[in-house]
Formats: C-alpha cells, sequence, structure tokens
C-alpha cells in the first residue's frame, strides 16, 4: 500500500486549500473571493504542480547519480489528454483536493472540466506513446520520452448541418500558461538544414552553411502511480537563432526581415493530421518538406541531447550502448540513424565500422501498421536539397550493407531480391525506403500484435527474415494504462474492484492480472447488481454530457453499441453504417408486435477524418444524415437511434468507454494491426464486436472466445478475395442481396441526395478492397448473436465480469516490461 511518507507538499486538505488559495493571490495575482472555474482550475493545477515538481526534481537527481541505463521513446506523437486528473490519483491526493475544493466553494467535477486536451497525436500510435510513459514512470523506469511542443495539436472537428466534417486549428496553449510543463530555456540545440557536406580524405565530412535554427526544450512531468518516480517528457520547439534580420528591416524590406525567424517557427508550428498515408501522397512540395525538417530537427535535438548526457557519465562511446538504448516508435524517427552516424563519424572521430556497431545496439524499432500507403518514403532529391550529410551517410550504408551483409553471397544471382531489399526504391524520383532503413540500423524489430508481427515477418519484412534470421523479429502486444482507462474514467468500478478483491488499488492498479480474483463473483447475484447499476450510472453519465453538449436525449435503456476511432476505410466505419440502415429498414418493415420484442439499441460513432480522406469524410456525412433520418421516424425512434460525436478526443473516450455494452473492432482481417481502445472497452466490462485481427484475437484468447463476438474472413483468405474481385467481379446483387438493398436505398436518397455517396458507394460495389460485401452477411449474423445474448441479462453481465477479469494481459506495465527487460535491458531505479 501507498505509504503517506512518500509525498512531498500537500498531504491533507489544510495544507491542500492553504496552497490553492495562496496561488490564487500570488501566481494569479487574483482575489479568492471572485474566483471563476477557470481561476479555480488554473490554481489547484500549480498547487498539485509543486508536488510533482519536487517529486520531478528527485527523480531527475536520482537518475543522474546513480547513471543506470536509460532508454528513450522517441515519438512524433504523444496523446496525454488532460493531465489534472491523473496527476492527482496517481499521485493518491484526489481526495483531499475534492474535499479541498469544495471547501473553497467549488465543484471538483467542474474544475476538471476546465483542463484543454494535449491533443499532440492522431491515434492509437499516439496514444500508445502517453501510455507506455505512464507505465514507465509506475514500474519506476528510467525512461524518457522525446517530442515536438506543436503549437496547434489535432484539429478541432466540427460538424455541418449537411454533414460535412470541417477543420479548425487546435490552439491549445493559446489559454496562457500550461501549468504541466517547465520551459528549459537553458536547454538548447543548434540544428542545420540544407547547406553542403563535403567529405574528408579520413572519413569524416564537413556539413555547412544552410540554414540553422534553435530547438528549445519543454519538460512535461510525468508521474508514476503511487511512487516519487517522476519521469520527463522533453518536447522541442523551434525557434529562428538569430531574432530577424536588421539589416533588412532598415532597409525597409519586412518581409525579409522577418521571413528567416517565421520559417524557423513554423517547424513545430502544427501536427499534421495523417494518420496512414504519408506525406508523399497527400500534401504538398512544401508540405512534405516541413515534414521531413519536423523529422530531423526532433531527431536531431534528441539526440544531441542524448549523447550530451552519456558524455557526462564520461565513458567512452564503446559504451553507448551499455548506457542508452533509443526505441523509435514507428519510422517517424529513422533518421536518428544516420544521425547518430554522423554524431559518431563527423564529430566524435570514431570509425565507421565502430560507429555502425554502437548504432545498431543501440537503436529499436517497432512498425504500426502494414497498410503500403503508410509505409514512409522520402524522395531523394529533397533528402539530398536538405540533409546533403545524412544523405551520403544513407547510401554509405546501401553499398556497405551489401558487401558487409552479402545478400549477394547467400542468395546468389538473386537480383529481384536485392531490388525488394535495397534502402533506395527506383523510379522518378528515387525514394528512400524509412522501414528498410530502420529495419537494418537497429537491434530489434517488433510489431505490436502476434498477428501483426507474423504480418511483418511474413511481408512487409521477409527478406530481412531470411537473410537476418528470425531473431532479431519479434513482438510486444500493446497495452494501456489502467489508471487511466480505469481507475480515472470509471471510478465507481475501480472502488467496487478493491472492495471485491479486498485489496487497495495501489496493489492491483499495478499487478492487472489481480483483476482474475473477480471470477468467482461472477456467480453472485448482489455483485452482479452492483456491476450492472455501474454500467448503468455511467450510461447516463453519457448521456448527460451528450444532452449538455449536443443538447440531445439519449435513451439509456437502450443496447450501448461504440464505435470510436480515426476515420478509415480499413476500419470499416462504413460496414457499421451500412448495418445500423439494415436495421433501420428491417425494422420499418416489422409489425407493431414484432417490434415489441426487439431490444433498443443507441448506436455511437466519433472519430475525426484526415482532412483531405474524401472518402472518409463521405463515410462521416452518411452517418450524420443516416442518424438525422433514423433518429427522426417515430415508428423505429424508441428501438434505434444514431450519434456522431464530433471532435473525438482523449477526453471523451474516458466519457464513452465505461459506458458500452458493445464496441465494434471490425477492420478487414490483416489491416489493424493492434487496435488500443479494443482493450480499454473490455477491461471496462464493455463486450467486443470484431474481426479476426490484431489484439482482438489475443484478447478473445485470454477472455474466451465465448465472450466476444467474432465474425469474418480470416487474414489468409484476405489476398485471395481480393484478387477474385479484381478479375472474377460478381455484383453486390448476387454476392450480398442484403447488402445491395441498403445500397439502393442510399442511392435513391433515402439520406438526401444519393448522388453525393456515389464515391463511397462505388468503392464497394467496384473493387471493394476492405471486403465489405464479403463480410456484411456474417456481421450481420454477429449483431444477431448480440441480440440473442442480451435477452438473458444475467448471462451478459457474466460475460462482462468474466471479460474485466481476464484483462490483466493488456496492461501497458506487462508491455513496458517486456521492452525493458527483452530489448532495452533496463532495471528499475526507485526514488526514495
Ligand atoms: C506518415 C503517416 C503516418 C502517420 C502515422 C503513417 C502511420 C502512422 C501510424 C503508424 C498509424 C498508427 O497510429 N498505427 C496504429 O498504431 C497503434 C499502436 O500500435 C495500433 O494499435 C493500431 O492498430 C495502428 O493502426
Amino acid at each position: 500500500v501507498w505509504k503517506e511518507g512518500s509525498r512531498s507538499v500537500n498531504t491533507d486538505v489544510s495544507s491542500v486549500t492553504k496552497s490553492i488559495v495562496n496561488h490564487v493571490q500570488t501566481s494569479l495575482a487574483r482575489q479568492a473571493y471572485n474566483l471563476d472555474n477557470l481561476g479555480a482550475y488554473q490554481a489547484a493545477a500549480l498547487s498539485v504542480r509543486d508536488d510533482l515538481i519536487l517529486n520531478w526534481n528527485e527523480t531527475q537527481m536520482h537518475y543522474t547519480r546513480k547513471a543506470p541505463k536509460r532508454a528513450y521513446y522517441l515519438s512524433l506523437e504523444f496523446l496525454m489528454g488532460r493531465t489534472f486528473d491523473n496527476a492527482l490519483l496517481n499521485l493518491g491526493l484526489k481526495d483531499q483536493y475534492r474535499e479541498g475544493v469544495t471547501k473553497l466553494g467549488f465543484n471538483m467535477e467542474d474544475l476538471l472540466e476546465q483542463e484543454r486536451d494535449a491533443a499532440l497525436g492522431n491515434g492509437g500510435l499516439g496514444r500508445l506513446a502517453a501510455c507506455y510513459l505512464d507505465s514507465s514512470a509506475s514500474q519506476e523506469l528510467p525512461v524518457w520520452g522525446y517530442g515536438l511542443r506543436y503549437q496547434y495539436g489535432i484539429f478541432q472537428q466540427l460538424i455541418s448541418p449537411e454533414g460535412q466534417q470541417l477543420e479548425q486549428p487546435d490552439p491549445w496553449l493559446a489559454g496562457g500558461e500550461n501549468p504541466w510543463e517547465l520551459p528549459r530555456l537553458d536547454v538548447s540545440y543548434e540544428v542545420r538544414f540544407y547547406g553542403t557536406a563535403e567529405r574528408l580524405p579520413d572519413g569524416r565530412a564537413l556539413w555547412q552553411g544552410g540554414q540553422e535554427v534553435l530547438a528549445v526544450a519543454y519538460d512535461v512531468m510525468v508521474p508514476g502511480c503511487y511512487t516519487k518516480n517522476t519521469n520527463n517528457l522533453r518536447l522541442w520547439e523551434s525557434k529562428p537563432k538569430r531574432g530577424f534580420d536588421l539589416n533588412s528591416f532598415n532597409a525597409g524590406d519586412y518581409e525579409h526581415a522577418v521571413e528567416s525567424s517565421n520559417s524557423a517557427a513554423a517547424i513545430t508550428s502544427v501536427l499534421y493530421p495523417n494518420d496512414h498515408t504519408c506525406a508523399q501522397s497527400s500534401i504538398s512540395t512544401l508540405g512534405k518538406e516541413l515534414r521531413l525538417k519536423q523529422q530531423y530537427f526532433w531527431t536531431a535535438a534528441s539526440l544531441a541531447d542524448i549523447v550530451r548526457r552519456f558524455k557526462n557519465i564520461g565513458k567512452p562511446f564503446s559504451e553507448f550502448p551499455d548506457y542508452v538504448a533509443i526505441q523509435l516508435n514507428d519510422t517517424h524517427p529513422t533518421l536518428a540513424i544516420p544521425e547518430l552516424m554522423r554524431i559518431l563519424i563527423d564529430e566524435e572521430e570514431i570509425p565507421w565500422g565502430k560507429a555502425w556497431d554502437i548504432v545498431t545496439n543501440t537503436v529499436f524499432y517497432t512498425n504500426h501498421t502494414v497498410l503500403p500507403e503508410a509505409l514512409e518514403k522520402w524522395p531523394v532529391p529533397l533528402m539530398e536539397h536538405l540533409l546533403p550529410r545524412h544523405m551520403q551517410i544513407i547510401y554509405d550504408i546501401v553499398s556497405r550493407y551489401d558487401q558487409t551483409s552479402a545478400v549477394e553471397k547467400k542468395f546468389p544471382g538473386d537480383r529481384d531480391r536485392l531490388a525488394r531489399m535495397s534502402l533506395i526504391e527506383e523510379g522518378f524520383p528515387k525514394q528512400v525506403r524509412m522501414a528498410h532503413l530502420a529495419c537494418i540500423g537497429n537491434r530489434k524489430v517488433n510489431g505490436v500484435a502476434e498477428l501483426h508481427s507474423d504480418l511483418v515477418r511474413t511481408t512487409i519484412l521477409k527478406d530481412f527474415v531470411e537473410f537476418e534470421g528470425q531473431s532479431k523479429f519479434s513482438n510486444v502486444t500493446n497495452g494501456i494504462t489502467p489508471r487511466r482507462w480505469l481507475d480515472q474514467c470509471n471510478p465507481e468500478l475501480s472502488a467496487l474492484i478493491s472492495k471485491t478483491l479486498k485489496v487497495d488499488k495501489s496493489v492491483w492498479l499495478k499487478d492487472l492480472d489481480r483483476l482474475k480474483g473477480l471470477l468467482p463473483y461472477a456467480e453472485d447475484a448482489e455483485f452482479r447488481k452492483e456491476w450492472a447499476a455501474i454500467k448503468q450510472r455511467n450510461k447516463e453519465r453519457l448521456a448527460h454530457h451528450v444532452e449538455t453538449t449536443l443538447g440531445l436525449t439519449v435513451n439509456t435503456n437502450a443496447m450501448f453499441d461504440v464505435q470510436i476511432k480515426r476515420l478509415h476505410e480499413y476500419k470499416r466505419q462504413t460496414l457499421n453504417i451500412l448495418g445500423v440502415i439494415h436495421r433501420y429498414l428491417t425494422l420499418k418493415q416489422m409489425s407493431a408486435a414484432e417490434r415489441k420484442k426487439v431490444n433498443p439499441r443507441v448506436v455511437f460513432f466519433a472519430g475525426k477524418a484526415a482532412p483531405g480522406y474524401y472518402i472518409a469524410k463521405l463515410t462521416i456525412r452518411l452517418i450524420v444524415n443516416a442518424a438525422r433520418i433514423i433518429n427522426a421516424d417515430p415508428d423505429t425512434r424508441n428501438l434505434l437511434t444514431v450519434y456522431f460525436l464530433p471532435d473525438y478526443s482523449v477526453s471523451l473516450a474516458e466519457v464513452l468507454i465505461p459506458s458500452s455494452d458493445i464496441s465494434q473492432h471490425i477492420s478487414t482481417a490483416g489491416t489493424e494491426a493492434s487496435g488500443t481502445s479494443n482493450m480499454k472497452f473490455c477491461l471496462n466490462g464493455g463486450l467486443l464486436v470484431g474481426t479476426v485481427d490484431g489484439a482482438n484475437i489475443e484478447i478473445a484468447e485470454a477472455v474466451g472466445e465465448n465472450n466476444v463476438f467474432f465474425f469474418g474472413h480470416l487474414t489468409p483468405a484476405v489476398e485471395d478475395l481480393r484478387y477474385q474481385h479484381m478479375y472474377h467481379p460478381v455484383p453486390v446483387e448476387e454476392k450480398c442481396p442484403a447488402l445491395a438493398k441498403v445500397l439502393d436505398k442510399i442511392s435513391g436518397g433515402m439520406f438526401g441526395d444519393g448522388g453525393v455517396y456515389e464515391p463511397l458507394l462505388n468503392t464497394i460495389r467496384q473493387n471493394d478492397y476492405y471486403l465489405i460485401t464479403e463480410d456484411f452477411d456474417s456481421y450481420i449474423g454477429a449483431l444477431e448473436m448480440v441480440d440473442q445474448a442480451y435477452l438473458d441479462k444475467e448471462e451478459w453481465i457474466k460475460k462482462s465480469i468474466r471479460t474485466t477479469a481476464n484483462m490483466g494481459k493488456f496492461s501497458s506495465d506487462r508491455a513496458i516490461l517486456e521492452y525493458a527487460e527483452s530489448f532495452w535491458s533496463i532495471e528499475p531505479v526507485k526514488v526514495t
């Protein structure tokens, strides 16, 4: 159990109130008597921050003193969400603060609502990084995150009356000071772009000229759960090296005077909103260059910082891999490989071979997707222009990898193989394949769920596995932090679990396999009643949220069916809405007597589409307009309603997830690397409807196949089916009449001008790359099974309890410990 003495400043209610009032008067320079919720939140946040800073300082000093091996998690995205509640819970101070702010005349829930989400990420990859930071700190591991401090996070999503997604900037820092970060104006590095690289006879090169910008550090404190350990997330902001050009200014050329400072500041101004589509296919030439600039700016600053910290230990560079592990979160930070080579060769004067040994023993690479359009490639001419020295190094890697690795020797005459494996893809222009660079320049490659890791080994990196052997390629199944995704978002369930297991949450939240202890209680009617009552109150909480934010009334007696994730064809929100329309048409045909037997259902959607992703935006439009018609139909509206909740975010997920009876994870088999919201729903006792894909498979193994609703074709069938669709197409009317009817209704204008949806419907009628026609019937079948199962309420609740009880494996603590032990070789360093 967490000990009182491990805390620093505000341990009791009276010191909490004192500290808050103090911050109101000093930090905010305001009076307590006319304070609004925002002011109260700010003061309370500053008060918690005092605690965090002390712990953070102590942790960093402790790490420096002990000089253990450290791991660095390089991620272009950290989707942190709100911090206040999480910090209070991790510090064990929630009750004191709740009481304290009540005493001061405020309501804790209102204060929590004041905080803006830190939304510096797109979706799964960014949220995973945030969960891993929480687990690293909670497991007392010396891990730092490195990312970018974007001025604008993921765009805010508005939905027009016609159902169109509109994007607005997210100026998340505009509200004034951010209490959760510490500006480190003293920690800064110069980063160079463009210029020329001249090879010297000794193997080094001289890279000079071009543009130099400054990277300035902002440190975000990451408290562990019930521990003093408070880790660091270092985010870089770009600044011009010199203010602006005074000569031009004096000559009256104002535009030119601020040009360079604008271009420096632009680097960290905005998060790219593309998820699964690379810059090269989706954005302009200038946009591409800026994205590559972001990637280099961030890896260069992070590596300079890591190298500086290593040098302070005073060890020779040959020991670098004994002190440093660098994890690449997808290929976005792959430039870390040539950049570390550049530092070692050009600055530290280490010979090529030794430098390569150091790099390949330090760097690790996680792949998060096998979708071809998401694999990063950078045009060689752009690389040569922006990063001339790195392009030289990449060419050197190419020639040395071919020689030393002797691909030729192992597979004589296999020219196709050489071309497939090359770092450089032929074409106009030639392009650098970042996944190949990441794969050969590192010690271990992993995927994020068993199936996905198999696919990585047998598809995109097959040649490398055949060449380098299996042992370098492995799996770490993703996880989620139970602190945010159970204790924080579902406090009543958390309390019931502690009461039932008769252990303090400080124990089971860090040892999630203990949830197994709930299994016998599935047979306990009294426990089931409490379990169901909590689900019901969570539904009401969501209904209240929808009512206050959108002014819509939600039927809380219905089954809640939720699909929330980025909009993408492969995730098949389209399948879901077509299924909803099918259900609607079926209800319409029923007699009143038949309808009486139907269990009411409310379907929730939320998610953002990439701004340039036309088909995904059309899907949103179809959902919104179908919802409008269906929800207004007096024949059916007691039995079926649909909501598209705009501006999906971490905070919205925290309200949606605990309320679900079922959630949908219905990607075409073999496309969703893992999925992580599937884990969040199941941890909160929602049942899973899904395809045999990603982590769904391992969830089903853990909770029992009778507690999930699986449907659809399996991964090995997908390729053949696509081939058939391509070369032997069968009309939808023949293949799947039920679906054809739904498509006809949409085309016929049931949900407004049918012509609008033709491009979307044609993706199904024509190639049907994501196999909606192939899976539709079994999908509808699975939803009928859900209806059947729901009729037996007691049995349903048992399923719900058993699901939660068996989710221990999916704690991100388990995942991060796998990385720490099998990859990084780092150990916990407890701050006492
Ligand atoms: C370069 C454009 C781009 C941007 C982001 C390409 C690819 C990405 C990410 C790798 C996409 C992503 O978020 N992948 C998701 O990662 C999660 C965490 O591992 C998985 O759970 C999801 O299945 C996977 O889609």
